[in-house]
Protein backbone atom coordinates (compact mmCIF):
# COMPACT_ATOMS: atom_id res chain seq x y z
CA UNK A 1 0.00 0.00 0.00
CA UNK A 2 1.06 3.58 -0.80
CA UNK A 3 0.62 5.89 1.94
CA UNK A 4 -0.39 9.11 0.61
CA UNK A 5 -0.46 11.04 4.10
CA UNK A 6 1.81 13.33 3.01
CA UNK A 7 0.08 15.15 0.02
CA UNK A 8 -3.14 15.19 1.89
CA UNK A 9 -2.07 15.51 5.65
CA UNK A 10 -4.59 18.31 7.52
CA UNK A 11 -3.28 22.03 7.80
CA UNK A 12 -4.08 23.85 11.14
CA UNK A 13 -3.07 27.16 9.76
CA UNK A 14 -4.07 30.46 11.29
CA UNK A 15 -6.91 31.02 8.90
CA UNK A 16 -8.24 27.95 9.61
CA UNK A 17 -12.10 27.63 9.97
CA UNK A 18 -14.63 26.63 12.83
CA UNK A 19 -18.37 25.39 13.51
CA UNK A 20 -20.89 27.15 13.70
CA UNK A 21 -20.46 26.90 17.57
CA UNK A 22 -16.95 28.47 17.54
CA UNK A 23 -14.77 25.32 17.61
CA UNK A 24 -12.77 24.20 14.74
CA UNK A 25 -13.62 21.95 12.50
CA UNK A 26 -11.03 19.19 12.67
CA UNK A 27 -10.63 18.89 8.75
CA UNK A 28 -12.90 20.65 5.80
CA UNK A 29 -10.95 17.49 3.58
CA UNK A 30 -10.95 14.28 5.32
CA UNK A 31 -14.06 12.54 7.61
CA UNK A 32 -13.29 11.16 10.72
CA UNK A 33 -12.93 6.77 9.95
CA UNK A 34 -12.67 3.51 11.49
CA UNK A 35 -8.79 3.28 9.37
CA UNK A 36 -8.46 5.13 5.79
CA UNK A 37 -11.02 2.59 4.03
CA UNK A 38 -13.88 3.58 6.20
CA UNK A 39 -16.49 3.42 7.77
CA UNK A 40 -17.15 7.09 8.48
CA UNK A 41 -18.47 7.90 12.34
CA UNK A 42 -21.06 9.58 13.20
CA UNK A 43 -19.16 11.52 16.03
CA UNK A 44 -17.74 13.06 13.49
CA UNK A 45 -19.21 16.41 14.07
CA UNK A 46 -17.24 18.46 12.19
CA UNK A 47 -18.69 16.19 8.81
CA UNK A 48 -22.32 15.96 10.22
CA UNK A 49 -22.87 19.20 11.16
CA UNK A 50 -21.06 20.87 7.47
CA UNK A 51 -23.25 18.10 5.85
CA UNK A 52 -26.84 18.62 7.47
CA UNK A 53 -26.16 22.26 6.79
CA UNK A 54 -25.91 21.69 3.12
CA UNK A 55 -28.13 19.88 3.07
CA UNK A 56 -30.49 22.48 3.50
CA UNK A 57 -28.97 25.36 1.65
CA UNK A 58 -31.53 26.20 -0.63
CA UNK A 59 -35.11 28.19 0.30
CA UNK A 60 -38.26 27.37 -2.43
CA UNK A 61 -37.55 29.60 -5.42
CA UNK A 62 -40.25 32.41 -6.51
CA UNK A 63 -43.09 30.44 -7.68
CA UNK A 64 -42.90 33.10 -10.59
CA UNK A 65 -40.17 35.75 -11.08
CA UNK A 66 -37.31 33.55 -9.93
CA UNK A 67 -34.48 34.12 -12.03
CA UNK A 68 -33.37 37.21 -11.73
CA UNK A 69 -30.24 40.37 -10.39
CA UNK A 70 -30.43 43.18 -7.97
CA UNK A 71 -28.74 45.72 -6.65
CA UNK A 72 -28.64 48.78 -4.42
CA UNK A 73 -28.24 52.58 -5.00
CA UNK A 74 -29.91 55.54 -4.32
CA UNK A 75 -33.58 57.58 -5.48
CA UNK A 76 -33.00 61.15 -5.66
CA UNK A 77 -36.73 63.12 -5.39
CA UNK A 78 -35.69 66.58 -7.75
CA UNK A 79 -39.16 67.61 -8.49
CA UNK A 80 -41.32 69.13 -5.71
CA UNK A 81 -44.73 67.02 -6.40
CA UNK A 82 -45.64 68.18 -2.36
CA UNK A 83 -48.96 69.03 -4.48
CA UNK A 84 -50.23 65.08 -4.81
CA UNK A 85 -48.36 63.15 -2.14
CA UNK A 86 -46.69 64.14 1.43
CA UNK A 87 -44.66 60.61 1.05
CA UNK A 88 -41.53 61.80 2.83
CA UNK A 89 -39.78 60.12 -0.16
CA UNK A 90 -41.22 62.14 -2.55
CA UNK A 91 -40.25 65.63 -0.98
CA UNK A 92 -38.00 67.41 -3.07
CA UNK A 93 -34.72 66.90 -2.08
CA UNK A 94 -34.71 63.44 -0.23
CA UNK A 95 -32.74 60.99 -1.04
CA UNK A 96 -33.68 57.60 -0.31
CA UNK A 97 -31.34 53.92 -0.13
CA UNK A 98 -32.95 51.61 -2.52
CA UNK A 99 -32.87 47.75 -3.43
CA UNK A 100 -33.61 47.07 -6.95
CA UNK A 101 -34.51 43.49 -8.55
CA UNK A 102 -34.55 42.74 -12.09
CA UNK A 103 -35.95 39.12 -13.73
CA UNK A 104 -37.71 36.73 -16.01
CA UNK A 105 -41.06 35.40 -14.97
CA UNK A 106 -41.58 32.01 -15.91
CA UNK A 107 -38.21 31.02 -16.03
CA UNK A 108 -36.78 28.67 -13.02
CA UNK A 109 -33.45 30.08 -11.15
CA UNK A 110 -31.48 28.56 -14.49
CA UNK A 111 -32.81 29.51 -16.83
CA UNK A 112 -31.38 31.93 -19.58
CA UNK A 113 -31.78 35.54 -18.90
CA UNK A 114 -33.27 35.94 -22.80
CA UNK A 115 -36.12 34.28 -22.96
CA UNK A 116 -39.05 36.16 -24.48
CA UNK A 117 -41.22 37.22 -21.37
CA UNK A 118 -42.41 40.18 -19.29
CA UNK A 119 -39.54 41.44 -17.22
CA UNK A 120 -39.99 41.94 -13.29
CA UNK A 121 -38.70 45.44 -11.63
CA UNK A 122 -38.97 45.35 -8.31
CA UNK A 123 -37.87 48.09 -5.83
CA UNK A 124 -37.79 49.08 -2.18
CA UNK A 125 -36.85 52.06 -0.96
CA UNK A 126 -35.45 52.27 2.84
CA UNK A 127 -37.67 55.56 3.49
CA UNK A 128 -37.27 57.53 6.84
CA UNK A 129 -41.21 56.44 7.13
CA UNK A 130 -40.74 52.81 6.78
CA UNK A 131 -39.74 50.38 3.59
CA UNK A 132 -42.12 51.21 0.34
CA UNK A 133 -41.91 48.91 -2.29
CA UNK A 134 -43.19 49.47 -5.92
CA UNK A 135 -43.14 45.76 -7.33
CA UNK A 136 -43.91 46.34 -11.46
CA UNK A 137 -42.78 45.37 -14.71
CA UNK A 138 -41.06 46.59 -17.52
CA UNK A 139 -44.53 46.79 -19.54
CA UNK A 140 -47.61 49.23 -18.38
CA UNK A 141 -49.79 46.55 -18.78
CA UNK A 142 -50.87 42.83 -17.67
CA UNK A 143 -52.33 39.66 -18.92
CA UNK A 144 -55.46 39.37 -17.33
CA UNK A 145 -57.54 41.77 -14.75
CA UNK A 146 -58.91 39.34 -11.57
CA UNK A 147 -56.11 37.87 -9.63
CA UNK A 148 -58.38 34.69 -9.44
CA UNK A 149 -56.93 34.03 -12.87
CA UNK A 150 -53.07 34.40 -12.24
CA UNK A 151 -52.67 30.64 -10.69
CA UNK A 152 -54.10 29.06 -14.33
CA UNK A 153 -52.46 31.90 -15.93
CA UNK A 154 -48.78 31.00 -14.63
CA UNK A 155 -49.50 27.48 -15.11
CA UNK A 156 -50.41 27.87 -18.66
CA UNK A 157 -46.57 29.37 -18.82
CA UNK A 158 -45.07 26.89 -16.56
CA UNK A 159 -44.49 23.26 -17.36
CA UNK A 160 -47.04 20.23 -18.01
CA UNK A 161 -47.66 17.96 -15.18
CA UNK A 162 -46.43 14.30 -17.45
CA UNK A 163 -43.51 15.90 -19.34
CA UNK A 164 -42.27 19.00 -17.57
CA UNK A 165 -41.65 20.83 -20.33
CA UNK A 166 -43.00 23.84 -21.28
CA UNK A 167 -45.76 24.29 -24.09
CA UNK A 168 -46.87 26.89 -26.55
CA UNK A 169 -49.74 25.36 -27.26
CA UNK A 170 -51.09 25.90 -23.67
CA UNK A 171 -49.80 29.39 -23.65
CA UNK A 172 -51.92 30.39 -26.66
CA UNK A 173 -55.07 28.03 -25.76
CA UNK A 174 -55.22 30.60 -22.04
CA UNK A 175 -54.39 33.18 -24.19
CA UNK A 176 -56.83 33.16 -26.59
CA UNK A 177 -59.41 32.12 -23.65
CA UNK A 178 -58.92 35.36 -22.25
CA UNK A 179 -59.01 38.23 -24.41
CA UNK A 180 -58.23 40.50 -22.32
CA UNK A 181 -54.44 39.59 -22.16
CA UNK A 182 -54.51 40.75 -25.99
CA UNK A 183 -52.79 44.05 -24.98
CA UNK A 184 -49.67 42.64 -23.21
CA UNK A 185 -49.05 39.68 -25.69
CA UNK A 186 -48.90 42.42 -28.58
CA UNK A 187 -46.09 44.09 -26.62
CA UNK A 188 -44.60 40.87 -25.21
CA UNK A 189 -44.09 40.00 -28.81
CA UNK A 190 -43.02 43.21 -30.01
CA UNK A 191 -39.70 44.74 -29.66
CA UNK A 192 -40.05 45.55 -26.50
CA UNK A 193 -40.79 41.97 -25.51
CA UNK A 194 -37.20 40.70 -24.78
CA UNK A 195 -35.00 43.69 -23.18
CA UNK A 196 -30.97 44.10 -24.60
CA UNK A 197 -30.17 43.62 -21.10
CA UNK A 198 -31.98 45.07 -17.71
CA UNK A 199 -30.19 48.84 -17.88
CA UNK A 200 -32.28 49.18 -21.46
CA UNK A 201 -35.73 48.71 -20.64
CA UNK A 202 -37.93 51.04 -18.51
CA UNK A 203 -40.09 49.99 -15.71
CA UNK A 204 -43.69 50.15 -14.98
CA UNK A 205 -46.01 50.47 -11.22
CA UNK A 206 -48.27 49.14 -14.04
CA UNK A 207 -51.51 49.32 -11.70
CA UNK A 208 -52.91 52.71 -10.96
CA UNK A 209 -51.94 53.71 -7.05
CA UNK A 210 -53.38 56.10 -5.21
CA UNK A 211 -51.15 59.50 -3.38
CA UNK A 212 -52.89 61.66 -0.88
CA UNK A 213 -51.06 65.11 0.00
CA UNK A 214 -50.88 66.93 3.36
CA UNK A 215 -54.34 68.31 2.97
CA UNK A 216 -56.01 64.47 2.27
CA UNK A 217 -56.64 65.24 -1.03
CA UNK A 218 -56.34 61.93 -2.98
CA UNK A 219 -55.04 61.44 -6.96
CA UNK A 220 -54.65 58.29 -9.18
CA UNK A 221 -51.08 57.52 -10.00
CA UNK A 222 -49.36 55.53 -12.89
CA UNK A 223 -45.34 55.34 -12.41
CA UNK A 224 -43.19 55.50 -15.00
CA UNK A 225 -39.51 54.94 -14.35
CA UNK A 226 -37.51 55.77 -17.97
CA UNK A 227 -34.25 54.71 -18.76
CA UNK A 228 -31.55 57.47 -18.95
CA UNK A 229 -29.74 54.27 -20.95
CA UNK A 230 -32.28 54.20 -23.49
CA UNK A 231 -34.73 51.11 -24.77
CA UNK A 232 -33.31 48.27 -26.75
CA UNK A 233 -34.61 44.96 -27.37
CA UNK A 234 -33.14 42.08 -28.76
CA UNK A 235 -34.24 39.74 -31.94
CA UNK A 236 -35.54 36.37 -31.40
CA UNK A 237 -32.29 35.27 -33.10
CA UNK A 238 -30.46 37.18 -30.56
CA UNK A 239 -31.59 35.95 -27.58
CA UNK A 240 -31.17 32.40 -28.96
CA UNK A 241 -28.19 32.55 -29.11
CA UNK A 242 -26.95 34.69 -26.17
CA UNK A 243 -29.61 32.16 -24.38
CA UNK A 244 -26.57 29.23 -25.53
CA UNK A 245 -23.24 30.95 -24.89
CA UNK A 246 -24.20 33.03 -21.72
CA UNK A 247 -27.22 32.63 -19.95
CA UNK A 248 -26.62 35.02 -17.36
CA UNK A 249 -26.07 37.63 -19.35
CA UNK A 250 -28.25 40.00 -18.17
CA UNK A 251 -27.17 39.57 -14.87
CA UNK A 252 -23.30 39.72 -15.53
CA UNK A 253 -24.01 43.42 -17.39
CA UNK A 254 -25.73 44.93 -14.55
CA UNK A 255 -23.28 43.73 -12.27
CA UNK A 256 -20.27 44.59 -15.05
CA UNK A 257 -21.73 47.97 -15.41
CA UNK A 258 -21.88 48.60 -12.12
CA UNK A 259 -18.24 47.44 -11.40
CA UNK A 260 -17.18 49.63 -13.67
CA UNK A 261 -18.46 52.77 -12.44
CA UNK A 262 -21.26 53.32 -15.50
CA UNK A 263 -24.14 53.13 -13.02
CA UNK A 264 -27.24 52.85 -14.67
CA UNK A 265 -30.37 54.95 -13.72
CA UNK A 266 -33.80 55.80 -14.24
CA UNK A 267 -35.62 59.05 -14.67
CA UNK A 268 -38.59 58.43 -12.51
CA UNK A 269 -42.31 60.67 -14.35
CA UNK A 270 -46.04 59.86 -13.14
CA UNK A 271 -49.22 60.62 -14.48
CA UNK A 272 -51.55 62.36 -11.99
CA UNK A 273 -55.34 61.80 -12.45
CA UNK A 274 -57.56 63.79 -10.12
CA UNK A 275 -59.58 61.19 -8.08
CA UNK A 276 -62.59 62.11 -9.46
CA UNK A 277 -61.82 61.58 -12.83
CA UNK A 278 -61.80 58.01 -12.42
CA UNK A 279 -65.08 57.99 -12.46
CA UNK A 280 -66.45 59.02 -15.75
CA UNK A 281 -63.33 58.63 -17.91
CA UNK A 282 -63.61 56.43 -21.26
CA UNK A 283 -60.63 54.06 -19.91
CA UNK A 284 -61.05 51.70 -16.78
CA UNK A 285 -57.95 53.30 -15.05
CA UNK A 286 -58.55 50.12 -12.50
CA UNK A 287 -57.93 47.29 -15.28
CA UNK A 288 -54.16 46.83 -15.67
CA UNK A 289 -54.57 45.43 -19.63
CA UNK A 290 -54.91 49.21 -20.49
CA UNK A 291 -52.69 52.35 -20.49
CA UNK A 292 -53.87 55.77 -19.79
CA UNK A 293 -53.30 57.45 -22.66
CA UNK A 294 -50.68 60.53 -22.19
CA UNK A 295 -52.63 62.89 -24.34
CA UNK A 296 -54.97 63.28 -21.56
CA UNK A 297 -52.82 63.12 -18.63
CA UNK A 298 -49.07 63.95 -19.69
CA UNK A 299 -46.20 62.87 -17.06
CA UNK A 300 -44.46 64.59 -14.93
CA UNK A 301 -41.24 64.20 -13.91
CA UNK A 302 -40.27 63.40 -10.14
CA UNK A 303 -36.99 62.17 -9.60
CA UNK A 304 -33.74 60.05 -10.75
CA UNK A 305 -33.06 56.14 -9.04
CA UNK A 306 -29.44 55.34 -9.31
CA UNK A 307 -27.56 51.64 -9.20
CA UNK A 308 -24.20 51.88 -7.75
CA UNK A 309 -23.71 49.04 -5.67
CA UNK A 310 -23.74 45.19 -6.12
CA UNK A 311 -24.63 43.28 -3.35
CA UNK A 312 -22.18 41.72 -1.36
CA UNK A 313 -24.02 38.05 -0.91
CA UNK A 314 -26.28 37.26 -3.34
CA UNK A 315 -28.41 34.55 -1.71
CA UNK A 316 -28.52 36.77 1.90
CA UNK A 317 -29.60 39.86 -0.29
CA UNK A 318 -31.65 39.29 -3.63
CA UNK A 319 -32.52 35.63 -2.91
CA UNK A 320 -33.82 36.63 0.37
CA UNK A 321 -35.39 40.05 -0.55
CA UNK A 322 -39.06 40.01 -0.08
CA UNK A 323 -40.58 43.21 -2.28
CA UNK A 324 -44.65 43.39 -1.37
CA UNK A 325 -46.86 45.88 -2.96
CA UNK A 326 -48.03 45.64 0.62
CA UNK A 327 -45.21 47.70 1.87
CA UNK A 328 -46.30 51.14 1.88
CA UNK A 329 -46.17 54.38 3.60
CA UNK A 330 -48.16 57.37 4.43
CA UNK A 331 -48.53 59.62 1.46
CA UNK A 332 -49.24 56.33 -1.16
CA UNK A 333 -51.95 53.87 -1.03
CA UNK A 334 -53.33 51.20 -3.19
CA UNK A 335 -56.26 51.51 -5.65
CA UNK A 336 -59.54 49.07 -6.41
CA UNK A 337 -58.00 47.09 -9.04
CA UNK A 338 -58.74 43.72 -8.41
CA UNK A 339 -55.49 42.13 -9.45
CA UNK A 340 -53.33 44.51 -6.91
CA UNK A 341 -55.73 43.71 -4.46
CA UNK A 342 -54.66 39.92 -4.98
CA UNK A 343 -51.31 41.12 -4.97
CA UNK A 344 -51.31 42.80 -1.74
CA UNK A 345 -52.20 39.14 -0.23
CA UNK A 346 -49.97 37.17 -1.99
CA UNK A 347 -47.20 38.45 -1.79
CA UNK A 348 -46.44 38.59 2.20
CA UNK A 349 -47.71 35.34 2.26
CA UNK A 350 -45.31 33.57 -0.49
CA UNK A 351 -42.45 34.53 1.27
CA UNK A 352 -43.85 33.23 5.15
CA UNK A 353 -43.55 30.47 3.21
CA UNK A 354 -40.33 31.23 0.95
CA UNK A 355 -38.42 32.67 3.94
CA UNK A 356 -39.79 32.06 7.13
CA UNK A 357 -42.30 34.30 9.14
CA UNK A 358 -39.80 36.43 10.66
CA UNK A 359 -38.42 37.34 6.79
CA UNK A 360 -38.97 41.33 7.72
CA UNK A 361 -36.54 40.60 9.89
CA UNK A 362 -33.35 40.42 7.73
CA UNK A 363 -31.24 42.88 7.32
CA UNK A 364 -32.06 43.36 3.24
CA UNK A 365 -35.71 43.39 4.03
CA UNK A 366 -35.35 45.81 7.20
CA UNK A 367 -36.83 48.91 7.71
CA UNK A 368 -34.52 51.36 8.47
CA UNK A 369 -36.71 53.38 11.36
CA UNK A 370 -37.74 51.64 14.86
CA UNK A 371 -40.46 49.70 15.26
CA UNK A 372 -43.07 49.09 17.83
CA UNK A 373 -44.28 45.99 17.05
CA UNK A 374 -47.07 43.83 18.78
CA UNK A 375 -45.79 40.67 16.65
CA UNK A 376 -43.48 38.75 18.62
CA UNK A 377 -41.74 35.34 18.38
CA UNK A 378 -41.95 32.87 15.54
CA UNK A 379 -39.32 30.55 13.56
CA UNK A 380 -35.57 32.01 13.81
CA UNK A 381 -37.22 35.40 15.89
CA UNK A 382 -33.87 37.55 16.09
CA UNK A 383 -35.27 41.26 17.25
CA UNK A 384 -37.50 41.08 19.89
CA UNK A 385 -39.01 43.34 22.45
CA UNK A 386 -37.59 42.47 25.82
CA UNK A 387 -40.28 42.24 28.68
CA UNK A 388 -42.45 45.20 26.90
CA UNK A 389 -45.92 44.81 27.50
CA UNK A 390 -47.53 41.77 24.95
CA UNK A 391 -50.92 43.38 24.18
CA UNK A 392 -52.85 45.75 23.91
CA UNK A 393 -54.57 48.19 24.69
CA UNK A 394 -52.81 48.07 27.92
CA UNK A 395 -52.83 50.66 31.07
CA UNK A 396 -48.80 49.98 31.49
CA UNK A 397 -48.03 52.69 29.26
CA UNK A 398 -47.04 51.07 26.26
CA UNK A 399 -48.10 53.24 22.93
CA UNK A 400 -50.01 51.20 20.31
CA UNK A 401 -52.49 52.79 17.43
CA UNK A 402 -55.72 53.46 18.36
CA UNK A 403 -58.97 52.68 15.81
CA UNK A 404 -59.77 55.82 13.52
CA UNK A 405 -55.86 56.07 11.94
CA UNK A 406 -55.08 55.09 8.80
CA UNK A 407 -58.50 55.76 6.40
CA UNK A 408 -56.99 58.98 4.31
CA UNK A 409 -55.22 56.37 1.48
CA UNK A 410 -58.06 54.38 1.29
CA UNK A 411 -61.53 54.78 -0.66
CA UNK A 412 -65.38 54.38 0.20
CA UNK A 413 -67.26 52.21 -1.81
CA UNK A 414 -71.28 53.52 -2.59
CA UNK A 415 -74.38 51.28 -1.83
CA UNK A 416 -72.63 48.08 -3.11
CA UNK A 417 -73.30 44.01 -3.60
CA UNK A 418 -71.02 41.72 -3.54
CA UNK A 419 -70.67 39.87 -6.62
CA UNK A 420 -68.47 37.87 -9.14
CA UNK A 421 -68.58 39.93 -11.92
CA UNK A 422 -66.70 41.04 -15.25
CA UNK A 423 -66.24 44.67 -14.89
CA UNK A 424 -68.48 46.78 -17.06
CA UNK A 425 -66.74 49.35 -20.25
CA UNK A 426 -66.05 52.33 -19.39
CA UNK A 427 -66.75 53.23 -22.84
CA UNK A 428 -66.48 51.40 -26.47
CA UNK A 429 -63.12 52.04 -26.82
CA UNK A 430 -61.80 50.20 -22.82
CA UNK A 431 -62.66 46.99 -24.57
CA UNK A 432 -59.80 44.27 -24.79
CA UNK A 433 -58.35 44.60 -28.30
CA UNK A 434 -58.53 48.45 -29.47
CA UNK A 435 -55.05 49.41 -27.24
CA UNK A 436 -53.48 46.12 -28.27
CA UNK A 437 -54.89 47.63 -32.09
CA UNK A 438 -53.21 50.60 -31.40
CA UNK A 439 -49.70 49.63 -30.27
CA UNK A 440 -49.61 47.38 -33.32
CA UNK A 441 -50.92 50.31 -36.10
CA UNK A 442 -49.83 53.39 -34.47
CA UNK A 443 -46.64 52.55 -32.19
CA UNK A 444 -44.79 49.76 -34.33
CA UNK A 445 -42.82 50.99 -37.18
CA UNK A 446 -43.13 49.22 -40.39
CA UNK A 447 -39.81 47.15 -39.52
CA UNK A 448 -41.17 46.19 -35.90
CA UNK A 449 -44.35 44.97 -37.63
CA UNK A 450 -42.50 43.01 -39.40
CA UNK A 451 -40.29 42.04 -36.68
CA UNK A 452 -43.77 41.25 -34.76
CA UNK A 453 -45.16 39.18 -37.50
CA UNK A 454 -42.41 37.05 -37.60
CA UNK A 455 -42.17 36.78 -33.69
CA UNK A 456 -45.37 35.68 -33.36
CA UNK A 457 -45.42 33.03 -36.20
CA UNK A 458 -42.11 31.51 -34.80
CA UNK A 459 -43.94 31.22 -31.77
CA UNK A 460 -47.10 29.23 -32.92
CA UNK A 461 -45.39 27.37 -35.28
CA UNK A 462 -43.25 25.98 -32.17
CA UNK A 463 -45.96 23.48 -30.75
CA UNK A 464 -48.93 25.39 -31.15
CA UNK A 465 -52.05 23.15 -32.84
CA UNK A 466 -55.57 23.27 -33.88
CA UNK A 467 -58.14 24.52 -32.41
CA UNK A 468 -56.10 26.68 -30.74
CA UNK A 469 -53.91 27.67 -33.86
CA UNK A 470 -57.31 28.84 -36.06
CA UNK A 471 -58.28 30.55 -32.22
CA UNK A 472 -54.70 32.78 -32.06
CA UNK A 473 -55.37 33.66 -36.36
CA UNK A 474 -58.83 34.98 -35.26
CA UNK A 475 -57.59 36.84 -31.88
CA UNK A 476 -55.10 38.72 -34.09
CA UNK A 477 -57.94 39.57 -36.57
CA UNK A 478 -59.29 41.10 -33.40
CA UNK A 479 -56.45 43.30 -32.57
CA UNK A 480 -56.30 44.37 -36.36
CA UNK A 481 -57.51 42.42 -39.46
CA UNK A 482 -54.73 42.80 -41.89
CA UNK A 483 -51.82 42.10 -38.77
CA UNK A 484 -53.98 38.37 -38.14
CA UNK A 485 -53.98 38.18 -41.85
CA UNK A 486 -50.39 38.86 -42.49
CA UNK A 487 -49.61 35.91 -39.31
CA UNK A 488 -52.13 33.57 -40.84
CA UNK A 489 -50.54 33.83 -43.76
CA UNK A 490 -47.22 33.82 -42.52
CA UNK A 491 -47.60 30.87 -40.53
CA UNK A 492 -49.78 28.50 -43.17
CA UNK A 493 -46.70 29.10 -45.29
CA UNK A 494 -44.41 27.37 -43.29
CA UNK A 495 -46.54 24.57 -41.84
FE1 LIG B 1 -46.22 39.17 -9.06
N1 LIG B 1 -45.72 37.72 -7.74
N2 LIG B 1 -48.13 38.55 -9.01
N3 LIG B 1 -46.76 40.54 -10.50
N4 LIG B 1 -44.35 39.80 -9.16
C1 LIG B 1 -44.48 37.48 -7.27
O1 LIG B 1 -43.96 37.14 -5.00
C2 LIG B 1 -48.67 37.77 -8.06
C3 LIG B 1 -47.99 40.73 -11.04
C4 LIG B 1 -43.89 40.89 -9.82
O2 LIG B 1 -38.05 40.41 -7.41
C5 LIG B 1 -44.46 36.48 -6.15
O3 LIG B 1 -42.15 37.18 -3.66
C6 LIG B 1 -50.09 37.69 -8.21
C7 LIG B 1 -48.05 41.97 -11.77
C8 LIG B 1 -42.46 41.00 -9.65
O4 LIG B 1 -38.79 39.31 -5.66
C9 LIG B 1 -45.95 36.18 -5.93
C10 LIG B 1 -50.40 38.46 -9.29
C11 LIG B 1 -46.81 42.51 -11.66
C12 LIG B 1 -42.10 39.93 -8.83
C13 LIG B 1 -46.60 37.04 -6.99
C14 LIG B 1 -49.16 39.00 -9.81
C15 LIG B 1 -46.01 41.60 -10.87
C16 LIG B 1 -43.31 39.20 -8.54
C17 LIG B 1 -43.55 35.32 -6.33
C18 LIG B 1 -51.76 38.71 -9.93
C19 LIG B 1 -46.29 43.81 -12.26
C20 LIG B 1 -40.71 39.56 -8.36
C21 LIG B 1 -42.41 35.52 -5.33
C22 LIG B 1 -52.74 39.26 -9.07
C23 LIG B 1 -47.04 44.98 -11.96
C24 LIG B 1 -40.38 40.26 -7.09
C25 LIG B 1 -42.77 36.69 -4.57
C26 LIG B 1 -38.96 39.97 -6.69
C27 LIG B 1 -43.35 38.07 -7.72
C28 LIG B 1 -47.93 37.09 -7.11
C29 LIG B 1 -49.08 39.80 -10.99
C30 LIG B 1 -44.63 41.86 -10.58
C31 LIG B 1 -46.35 34.73 -5.97
C32 LIG B 1 -51.04 36.91 -7.30
C33 LIG B 1 -49.28 42.55 -12.49
C34 LIG B 1 -41.55 42.06 -10.22
O5 LIG B 1 -46.36 36.58 -4.66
Amino acid sequence: MIDRSADCSDRTDEGASQLMNGAPVRSERHSLTAGANGPTMLHDISFVETMAHFDRERVPERVVHAKGAGAFGVFECTEDVSAYTKAAIFTKGEKTPMLARFSTVAGEQGSPDTWRDPRGFALKFYTREGNYDLVGNNTPIFFIRDAMQFPHFIHSQKRRGATGLRDNNMQWDFWTSAPESAHQVTYLMGMRGIPRDYRHMNGYGSHTYMWVNEAGERFWVKYHFISDQGVEGLTDAEAQKIAGEEPDAHRKDLYEAIERGDFPSWTLKVQVIPYEDAKNYRINIFDVTKTVPMEDYPRITVGKMTLNKIPENFFAEIEQAAFSPSNLVPGIGLSPDKMLLGRVFSYADTQRHRIGANYQQLPVNEARVAINTYQQDGPMAYTHNGDATPYAPNGMGRGYADAGQGLEESWGLDDTELVRAAQPLQSEEDDDFTQAGILVRKVFSDSERDAFVTAVKNHLLNGVSEPVLSRAFEYWKKVDAEIGQRIEEAVCAER
